[in-house]
């Protein structure tokens, strides 16, 4: 398991200008040019994961013009509350990679970070508990539906190796009506939790590459303002 810092080390130096590291699990990365993304993940060690059953490696994150009820969620101008994204798979990636093709020129789009090390500290021992010891039934999104439409899996997991206590969280796509009430008490502990926690804020500019550890951070996005703002996201295992 590598951390960003790892992985930031096995960038080639004559595509990558300046590297910051806001916290941790998240690397923001000046570039001299754009890259390919699934080329450049794969050239520090990482396997690009598809998005959905077609197989799909790399996603536009662009408002669409009038987007239509149903959409996926990266094609809105919506805001984006706190999440890991494809929180629903089993592992969900453990990495993704955002490159800044347009940046929001009208202020919009902020991103906001929120480690989990910052998190667990903050939850209450039962809370921490249930959400690693019970399974939570997660809808999956229409649009990134591979093999179910619902899946039973703890907030908190393990990962392989040492990697214990990594979190998958997007509250929209837990089956709330499902849940038992020290279940609904944990997460509203959780919730609790990343409200009050302070977290770390990026705007994404123009020719910058974000790589963001998506088992140790979640992750968020105010709504878009500028219509030409576009990232391109890439996710990936180890
Ligand atoms: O638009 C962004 O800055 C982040 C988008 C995001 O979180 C996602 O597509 O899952
Ligand atoms: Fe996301």
């Amino acid at each position: 398991m590598k951390s960003i810092e790892e992985l930031s080390d096995r960038m080639p130096e004559l595509t990558v200008l300046s590297a910051d590291f806001p916290c941790q699990e998240v690397g923001v990365f000046t570039m001299h040019r754009s890259v390919d993304l699934v080329a450049f993940g794969r050239e520090i060690g990482l396997q690009p994961a598809a998005h959905n059953a077609a197989g799909d490696l790399l996603w536009d994150v662009k408002a669409q013009a009038a987007a239509a009820p149903g959409v996926p969620r990266s094609h809105t101008a919506d805001e984006f509350v706190w999440h890991t994204d494809a929180s629903f798979e089993e592992p969900p990636p453990r990495y993704f990679m955002l490159q800044v093709l347009h940046g929001d020129r009208r202020g919009g789009g902020q991103q906001k970070f929120l480690p989990l090390s910052a998190l667990i500290e903050g939850l209450s021992e039962d809370d921490r508990n249930v959400l690693s010891s019970t399974l939570y039934p997660w809808k999956v999104p229409l649009e990134f539906q591979k093999d179910s439409k619902q899946k039973d899996l703890p907030v908190i997991f393990d990962g392989e190796d040492d990697c214990r206590d990594n979190i998958r969280y997007r509250h929209e796509c837990i089956q709330q009506g499902e849940l038992s009430t020290e279940q609904k008490l944990a997460l509203l502990g959780l919730d609790r939790v990343i409200r009050s926690t302070p977290s770390i804020r990026h705007m994404p500019q123009a020719g910058e590459l974000i790589l963001v550890d998506n088992w140790r951070a979640l992750h968020a996005r105010d709504n878009i303002l500028d219509p030409e703002r576009h990232l391109q996201r890439v996710r990936f295992n180890t």
